[in-house]
Parts: structure tokens; C-alpha cells; sequence
């Protein structure tokens, strides 16, 4: 399985142009709160400096550096929980606590080879991983991982490959976790035939009378009705399992070391619960093959590349191959379509509610991403038969 050398291991990443995710100054008030929030956790130093880090859509992320005695810095993450979106934020919690003991568990003890950083949460007072913030929200604090990147757009084969081979790993760590030891903290997350069943109830309600601005891409939507179930319908005749998963793979999730372009570890670990393997699979197609934005207006730019998913299921099929099943392979370039599909409905639905669950940054912010996501569901169609074809014939190569 998987044999090494590889290409995309072997090249050099001097092509390299990051787009890093943004972090952002925060007025002196925000930073008096980061403080605060920081001295509730068991870590050392003194306070220096805060950021925000504004890439995901859902919490409210800081990056906060203490001074050791020594004068050396550390940095740390601060994040609070969206209760909005994860109505049982403490459920979050226990899910990430137990992922990342049994990560650190087992990279120590199973792998022993991997020397990578690892995702770890740090005890509050009170003696939990997770503290009540002053305006009671639950924050909790993670390791910075240092030394690496995230990348909100793919730049070459090396990092789709590394992604989608982290991606793999980590369903691979998480793999004797049974999904029963997990909650489903957001019931139904990745159920596409309820999330279009939700997009039917907004758009009959039409509270904000926005659905007649966008008929064309409710119709594109209607249109793909037939294919929302197949994942569901395959789980549902015991063709593929239910695993554990992370449910949130887009490609700014993997951190990628600076200097040598190879992934080090995912982050974001808030979704991870029982789910289809090909869930993850598939948001790594949405995000990864793309070389436009999420948000990307020139719609023109929107592109399934063919090298990046082949390097997607090179990278895929060399970690998580051993466990993955042939009918799980042949659904690779379908659930990138389908997840795509499952996202811009998403997106689509909040934009006709009034944009309240993603974050919004301008007017119709959340239409513009629905658009991007149409575009390239319609690209992945145009090249489906040969997505298929390349997964069949990298899977008999490595049998
Ligand atoms: C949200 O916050 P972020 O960017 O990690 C969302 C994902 C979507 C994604 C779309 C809990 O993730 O499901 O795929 O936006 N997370 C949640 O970019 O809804
Ligand atoms: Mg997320």
C-alpha cells in the first residue's frame, strides 16, 4: 500500500505563494479580554500580544503570545465556542477532549514514528479544559502550532496531496475510537437530503423576499434533488460504514509546515463525530481543487483541476487505503460533488434567512459563496467520468 518515494513528496516547494489565512489587530478593550480569558488557563508567561485569526466561518478564534521568565515566546490559541451553531457546546468539548487524548495516545504508543505536533487542549481553572468567559461564553485553549501555515487555496499538487494524506491519517488515529464514544453534537451535519429539505421550508417561507433574486440557483439546486440521498442509500444497505470522522476538511483546516510543504497536523476539531468517510473526502475536493476563493465573484475562475484531485486521491488512498472500502473509492469524485452541492445549499438556505448562521463579511456575502460552490458542482459534472476512472485505476495499482 502506498509506496514511497513519491512525486509529491519528492518536489521541491519553491513555486510556492501562500494565501495565508488573515489574522487581524483587535482594539486595546479586545485585548484586555484575551488577557483575561488567558488567565484562566494553566499556562505560563506573561501576556504580550494578541490577534484575531479571522478564517473560519462559525467561532471567534484569537492567537494570543505570553513571555516565559526566560524571555522565550509561546504562542496560543483562544477560542470561543459558537453556541448558535453548537448548541451543546460542552458535547463539543468531550468530543475534542477524547480525540485528542487518543491522538496523543497513539501517536506516543501505536506510531511512535510520527514526531509531528499535535493538537492539545490546555486545563482552566476549575480544572476543566474549557472555561466560562465574562460574558459566559466557553472558550478553551489549544497549542499554536508553530512553524506552519494554513492555505485557503491550494497553490500545487505537494499540498493537495499532503492535505488529503493528513486528512487520511487523522481518520486513521481515530480509527479504533468507536463512533459511540462520540456525540453527534450537530445532529444531522453532513444528512444532504435534509439540508435541501431545510432550503425548500426557507425558500416557501422567503422571510427576507430574496428567493426571486435567486430562482437560477434555486433551480440548479431543484434540478440535483435526485442525487442528495446516495450516500445515505448506500450507508443505508451497509455498503459503506459509518466511521469516525472530522466532518470539516476544508483545506485551511491542515497545517502545512513553512519550509517543507508537508502537512503536520489538522486542526478544527469541533465537528468530529460518527460520519461518512467520503464526507471528508469530498470537502477536500470542494476546497482544494478549486484555484478560486470560496467567496470569488469571476465565477470564471472556478475550475476542477484535474491534478489537484488526482494528487487528492493519491494522498487519500496512501492513508487511509488500508480501511477504505472499494464502493467507498468508487464514490470518491461523487462526494465532491455532492458535498459541494450540500454546501452551497447551505449557503444558499442562510442567505435567504438573513445570513444568521455563517459569518458575513459584505452584502450578499453569503450568495456570492452559494454561487462559487454551483460553479463547481458544474465542473465536477463535466469531468466526473475521468475522476472515477483515475480512483479505480490508482486503487487497483496499489492491490
Ligand atoms: C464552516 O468555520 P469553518 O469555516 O471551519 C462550517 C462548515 C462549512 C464551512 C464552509 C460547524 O466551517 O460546515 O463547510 O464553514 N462549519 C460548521 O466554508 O457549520
Ligand atoms: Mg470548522
Amino acid at each position: 500500500m502506498g509506496k514511497k518515494p513519491n512525486k509529491f513528496i519528492a518536489q521541491a516547494s519553491t513555486t510556492m505563494v501562500p494565501t495565508v489565512s488573515p489574522i487581524k489587530s483587535v482594539s486595546a478593550e479586545v485585548l484586555e479580554a484575551i488577557s483575561a480569558i488567558g488567565n484562566q488557563f494553566a499556562i505560563q508567561g506573561e501576556f504580550v500580544e494578541g490577534h484575531e485569526i479571522e478564517s473560519g466561518h462559525i467561532n471567534t478564534t484569537y492567537m494570543a503570545t505570553y513571555e516565559a521568565a526566560d524571555g522565550s515566546h509561546q504562542r496560543y490559541i483562544l477560542q470561543r465556542i459558537n453556541q448558535n451553531v453548537f448548541k451543546k457546546p460542552l458535547a463539543v468539548m468531550r468530543n475534542v477532549e477524547c480525540v485528542t487524548r487518543h491522538i496523543n495516545w497513539k501517536v506516543l504508543r501505536v506510531k511512535k514514528d510520527l514526531g509531528g505536533q499535535t493538537l492539545n487542549l490546555y486545563p482552566g481553572r476549575g480544572g476543566r479544559f474549557w472555561v466560562e468567559g465574562p460574558n459566559g461564553g466557553i472558550w478553551r485553549c489549544y497549542n499554536y502550532i508553530e512553524g506552519c501555515q494554513t492555505y485557503d487555496v491550494v497553490e500545487n499538487t505537494r499540498q493537495a496531496y499532503q492535505a488529503a494524506r493528513a486528512f487520511g491519517s487523522f481518520q486513521d488515529l481515530v480509527s479504533d475510537l468507536s463512533p459511540d464514544d462520540l456525540e453527534e453534537t450537530i445532529p444531522d451535519f453532513h444528512n444532504t437530503p435534509k439540508r435541501y429539505q431545510r432550503l425548500m421550508e426557507v425558500a416557501a417561507a422567503d422571510s427576507k423576499g430574496r428567493l426571486e433574486s435567486v430562482r437560477a440557483e434555486f433551480d440548479f439546486i431543484q434540478a440535483r434533488a435526485g442525487i442528495t440521498s446516495v450516500l445515505l442509500d448506500l450507508q443505508a444497505e451497509g455498503k459503506i460504514p459509518v466511521r469516525v470522522t472530522h466532518n470539516d476538511t476544508k483545506i485551511n483546516n491542515v497545517m502545512i509546515d513553512a519550509e517543507t510543504d508537508e502537512a503536520v497536523c489538522v486542526i478544527d476539531l469541533d465537528t468530529v463525530m460518527p460520519g461518512l468517510s467520503l464526507y471528508d473526502f469530498g470537502d477536500l475536493v470542494r476546497t482544494a481543487t478549486s484555484p478560486a476563493e470560496e467567496d470569488e465573484t469571476d465565477l470564471s475562475k472556478v475550475q476542477m483541476r484535474m491534478p489537484m484531485y488526482e494528487a487528492l486521491v493519491e494522498g487519500y488512498l496512501d492513508s487511509a487505503g488500508d480501511f477504505i472500502n472499494d464502493t467507498e473509492v468508487d464514490h470518491l469524485a461523487f462526494s465532491g460533488k455532492l458535498i459541494t452541492l450540500e454546501i452551497g445549499i447551505r449557503f444558499l438556505t442562510d442567505h435567504l434567512e438573513g445570513d444568521v448562521y455563517f459569518k458575513i463579511h459584505r452584502e450578499n456575502h453569503n450568495l456570492d459563496r452559494c454561487r462559487t460552490q454551483l460553479a463547481l458542482v458544474q465542473r465536477i459534472e463535466e469531468q466526473e467520468e475521468a475522476m472515477v476512472k483515475f480512483a479505480r485505476k490508482v486503487r487497483r495499482g496499489r492491490k
